[in-house]
């Protein structure tokens, strides 16, 4: 089923999928705020793959989103920074996090990767990529 205002509601939340502007991490943080909204924080399997489900029925699996995910203060664990609490359930594609040395990679992206689904990728917060909010 095709949803032409990328909107999605699921278990009491609300998704809005921004396909158009592209923002580095803080700037997507920011375009959320404007709406009310916060950057995608996904808490459990069920949550990633209805987003995975979404971003299928709506041709989107080229895109790259950002998430809310970012390092705590001591560099090693992965907080939601959009509630707070720190990560537990992940889904990291093949050999990440690898954080990359001298780039550094302090943030994480979701995308569709072939047969494996929707996968996490830490990645530098400069670069500039799609995002989806939750309220
Ligand atoms: C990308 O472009 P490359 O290969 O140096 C990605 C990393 C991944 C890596 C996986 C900015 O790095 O986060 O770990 O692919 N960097 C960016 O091979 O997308
Ligand atoms: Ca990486």
């Amino acid at each position: 089923k095709k949803n032409n205002n990328n909107q999605l509601e699921f278990a009491g939340q609300k998704y809005y999928f921004n396909t158009v502007f592209k923002a580095n991490y803080f700037g997507a943080m920011a375009y959320c705020k404007q709406q009310g909204m916060e950057l995608l924080s996904i808490e459990s399997q069920a949550e990633n793959k209805r987003i995975e489900l979404f971003l299928v029925e709506n041709g989107l699996t080229y895109g790259h989103f950002w998430t809310s995910a970012t390092k705590s203060v001591d560099n090693v664990h992965w907080k939601w920074l959009s509630t707070g609490r720190d990560i537990v359930y992940t889904n990291w594609y093949w050999s990440e996090p690898n954080n990359i040395p001298i780039v550094w990679e302090h943030c994480i992206e979701i995308r569709i990767e072939g047969t494996t689904g929707l996968t996490w990728n830490d990645l530098p917060c400069s670069r500039e990529l799609l995002s989806i909010c939750e309220a």
